[in-house]
C-alpha cells in the first residue's frame, strides 16, 4: 500500500474533548467525576464538551424528554462554570463528523476488542441479544467524538478509562493501517478523588442516571432538602469513622461517603480521616449534607434559572455546533482522503 500523497497540518496540542450522555438526572457522580473538571481545564486547554445524543439512542429515548434532557444537561455544564465563549458546548447530532467518522472506525476496530467492553457487557446485560447494535459500536462513537477533533486529553472518569483505551488502539490501527501519523493517541485526565462516585443505596455499583432509585443518586436538581434526605438515608454500617483510609477496606458505603466528602471539598480522603476519626455516621452525614448543600446549591439555583431561559440555551448549543462544525470538517476530509474515498 502507498502512503497518500496528501499533507495535512500538525495535530493540536491542548486540546480536550469530554461528552456526557443527556439522558436525565445529571448527578453528583458526573459533576465530581467530569464536568467540574472540565470546567477546571478550560484555561490550560481548549476545550470541546459535548451533550452526546447520539450516544443518548443507542437506548431507546422518548424524543420530548430527550429535547428536554439536552437543554437540561446544557445548563448543568453552565452552571457548573464551563464558559460557552472559553470552550464549545454542543449536541453531537449537530456536526455529521462524528457519525461520519464513526462508520470509518466501524470498519477499523475489530470484534474481539468491542467484546471486551465491560461497560456493553452491563448495559447489555443478560439480554444481550436484544441490546442496540449502537450500544454494542458506541465505543467507536466515542473514538470518533474525539478523533473528529485530533483532541490530545479526554478528561473521563475511571468507569471510561476502556472505552478511552479503546479509541487509542483505534487512533493507531488507523495510522499503521494507511501509513499515516495523523490521529494522535489521546491522554486521559483522570482524577484522583472521585473518580468514581458509587451509589448511596449499594457501595458496589456506581451512582448512575439510569438507576429506578432516586434515592441512589444525588442529582443536580435536587434542592437541599432533597440532598439532606438522601444522606441521611445512604447506607453505611454500624462502625465509627477510622482514622486512617485503610480502615475503609471492606467498607464500600462508608469509603463512597468519606470520597464525595473529600472530593467536595477539595481535599483527600486521609484528611477527611484524620478529621473525623471516631465520629459517628450520624455525625459525619450532617457534616457531608452541609458542605453538599454549601457546594451544590448555587449550581441547582442557576440550572432551575436556565430552565426559563431556552431560547438562550439553544443559542448556546447552536453557537457551539457551527464552531465544531468548523473544526471537524475539515479534519474529515482529510481522513476521507487518507481512506481513499474519492471527493471530485
Ligand atoms: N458514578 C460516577 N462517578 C464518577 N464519574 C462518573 N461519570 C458517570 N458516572 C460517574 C462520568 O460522567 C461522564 C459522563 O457520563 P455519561 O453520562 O456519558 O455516561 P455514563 O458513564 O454511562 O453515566 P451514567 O450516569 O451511568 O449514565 P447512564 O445511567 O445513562 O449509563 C463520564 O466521563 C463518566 O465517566
Amino acid at each position: 500500500m502507498s502512503t497518500p500523497d496528501i499533507s495535512f497540518p500538525p495535530a493540536p496540542e491542548n486540546r480536550i474533548f469530554s461528552g456526557v450522555q443527556p439522558t436525565g438526572n445529571l448527578h453528583l457522580g458526573n459533576y465530581l467525576g467530569a464536568i467540574r473538571n472540565w470546567a477546571r481545564l478550560q484555561d490550560d486547554y481548549e476545550g470541546i464538551y459535548c451533550l452526546v445524543d447520539m450516544h443518548a439512542i443507542t437506548v431507546f429515548q422518548d424524543p420530548e424528554e430527550l429535547r428536554a434532557n439536552i437543554r437540561e444537561a446544557t445548563a448543568g455544564l453552565l452552571a457548573a462554570g464551563i464558559d460557552p465563549k472559553t470552550s464549545i458546548i454542543f449536541n453531537q447530532s449537530q456536526v455529521p463528523g462524528h457519525a461520519e467518522l464513526a462508520w470509518v472506525f466501524n470498519c477499523v476496530a475489530r470484534m474481539g476488542w468491542l467484546n471486551r467492553m465491560t461497560q456493553f457487557k452491563d448495559k447489555a446485560g443478560k439480554n444481550r441479544e436484544r441490546a442496540s447494535v449502537g450500544l454494542f459500536v458506541y465505543p467507536n462513537l466515542m473514538a470518533a467524538d474525539i478523533l473528529a477533533y485530533r483532541a490530545t486529553h479526554v478528561p473521563v472518569g475511571e468507569d471510561q478509562k476502556q472505552h478511552l483505551e479503546l479509541a487509542r488502539d483505534i487512533a493507531q490501527k488507523f495510522n499503521n493501517d494507511y501509513g499515516v501519523d495523523y490521529f494522535p493517541q489521546p491522554e486521559p485526565v483522570i482524577q484522583k478523588e472521585a473518580a468514581r462516585i458509587m451509589s448511596l443505596r449499594d457501595g458496589s455499583a456506581k451512582m448512575s442516571k439510569s438507576d429506578p432509585s432516586d434515592a441512589s443518586r444525588i442529582n443536580l436538581t435536587d434542592d437541599a432538602d432533597a440532598i439532606a434526605k438522601k444522606i441521611r438515608k445512604a447506607r453505611t454500617d454500624p462502625e465509627a469513622l477510622p482514622g486512617e483510609v485503610d480502615g475503609l477496606a471492606e467498607r464500600a458505603e462508608a469509603r463512597n461517603l468519606v470520597g464525595i466528602f473529600a472530593a467536595l471539598s477539595d481535599s483527600t480522603m486521609e484528611d477527611v480521616c484524620k478529621d473525623f476519626g471516631g465520629s459517628s455516621f450520624a455525625d459525619f452525614k450532617k457534616a457531608l449534607t452541609e458542605l453538599a448543600v454549601d457546594k451544590l446549591s448555587p449550581m441547582t439555583a442557576e440550572m432551575v434559572r436556565l430552565a426559563d431561559e431556552p431560547a438562550y440555551v439553544d443559542g448556546i448549543l447552536r453557537d457551539g455546533g457551527e464552531r465544531a462544525r468548523d473544526l471537524a470538517a475539515p479534519n474529515l476530509k482529510d481522513i476521507y482522503n487518507i481512506v481513499g474515498f474519492l471527493q471530485p
